[in-house]
């Protein structure tokens, strides 16, 4: 962990090692070369897993943009389709995708043919022979980039693991007479200025787990799960029904400690082990025992009714890269991913403005607490 040289007031982790720095710049030179971009993401934390930095990068660029919800055969089902109709409604690609198990394009078949029609009528036009569409995968960390490339190349082809941080550099895989694909390392946000982010991240392994406060993560997602209705396997169903309607308003460690107590995890026979009890969380929620959860909500779609009445609606979010860290009001800043030809005149990332995520802890329910 790299603390950063910023007077900008956060709420305190800053994670932008440098070799994540090298990756955004190393991907911005890639995305010259590419058609597409496959903008992966983790379908159970569809809002924390967006890097507005990258989106904004993307956006600037004009690529082409495709959002693939990954690993969704680990969110709730219904969940996600709502997700991919509200990116639908702000006219943005997206797919979901289960890159484990999984063979060939799948969902994402019809828009790589499309791509690559494209790309042959530009070189037909220029007199050039055919070639293989160019895909770039990026994203942020442990969201299944690799897997992704490994599915769409049929083989084993680029290292995964369960945890962030697994690719290191970009990596060109051609898989001839169908597609050239990068594997990119994840890219994360520069800054987490957000609990509720920060717990997302860590619930989905997308940073280390060593870096980050765990009993506060570990209450918080402990807490999370049981407004949702998903601790099967976590709390036994007195302590549940006694936390139940409290959940949302009682401080989260305290719901932690008792979690503790109920699995006899004490330091020195006599304080619970929080640190035990959030590794038992955030390891049961990773490893998909307490079933299918999406935690972040997908935002209403647009009223019409409403919109008529001129009420704020989500066609009138803020950029990507100013997106509120809310798991609601997060996916409502929505990126503008649609497809357009690629531009050179884009500044490099590093002279863009540093996205902090400061101002959007105070827009959330509870993530203005300052923490170091
Ligand atoms: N259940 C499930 N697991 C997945 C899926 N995609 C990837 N995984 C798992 O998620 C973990 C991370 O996958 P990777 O492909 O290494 O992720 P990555 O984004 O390349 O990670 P970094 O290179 O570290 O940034 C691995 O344990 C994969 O097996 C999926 O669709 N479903
Ligand atoms: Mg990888």
């Amino acid at each position: 962990m790299e603390e950063e040289n910023s007077s900008a007031p956060t709420l305190g982790y800053s994670w932008f090692p440098g070799h994540m720095r090298k990756a955004m710049r190393q991907l911005d030179e890639h995305l010259d070369l590419a058609d597409i971009v496959l903008l992966v993401m983790d379908a159970r934390i569809p809002a924390s897993s967006r890097q507005p930095e990258l989106e904004e990068m993307l956006k600037k660029r004009q690529k082409e943009t495709i959002i693939v919800l990954n690993k969704s055969d680990l969110a709730d089902e219904a969940e996600t389709k709502r997700w991919l109709a509200w990116f639908k409604a702000q006219n943005t690609a997206a797919v979901a995708m289960r890159s484990v198990n999984g063979k060939g394009a799948g969902p994402l078949e019809s828009a790589i043919a499309q791509v690559r029609r494209k790309v042959q009528e530009k070189r037909r036009a220029k007199g050039l022979r055919p070639r293989d569409p160019r895909l770039i995968v990026a994203g942020i960390p442990n969201v299944g980039k690799s897997s992704l490339l490994n599915r769409l190349a049929g083989s084993v082809r680029a290292k995964t693991g369960a945890r962030p941080g697994v690719t290191r550099g970009n990596q060109w895989v051609g898989v001839p007479g169908c597609w050239q694909i990068l594997d990119s390392p994840g890219i994360l946000y520069p800054r987490i200025d957000n609990e509720n982010i920060l717990t997302a991240l860590a619930a989905a392994s997308c940073v280390k787990h060593d870096a980050i406060p765990l009993e506060l993560v570990g209450a918080k997602l402990l807490q999370k799960l049981l407004i949702l209705g998903k601790t099967d396997g976590l709390l036994d169903e007195s302590l549940k029904k006694a936390r139940k309607e409290t959940a949302a308003s009682a401080p989260a460690e305290e719901l932690l400690a008792e979690f503790c107590r109920s699995k006899g995890f004490y330091l020195n026979g006599q304080e619970p082990d929080l640190i035990r009890g959030s590794r038992f969380v955030l390891k049961a929620f990773a490893q998909g025992e307490i079933g299918r959860v999406t935690l972040e909500k997908a935002p209403a779609l647009p009223d019409p009714a409403a919109s008529e009445a001129k009420t704020p609606d989500a066609s009138e979010a803020p950029p990507a890269a100013a997106a509120p860290a809310d798991s609601r009001t997060a996916a409502a800043a929505g990126s503008q991913t649609s497809a357009s030809a690629s531009s050179k005149t884009a500044p490099p990332p590093t002279a863009k403005r540093r996205t902090t995520l400061a101002s959007l802890a105070s827009r959330s329910s509870d993530g203005g607490r300052r923490r170091r």
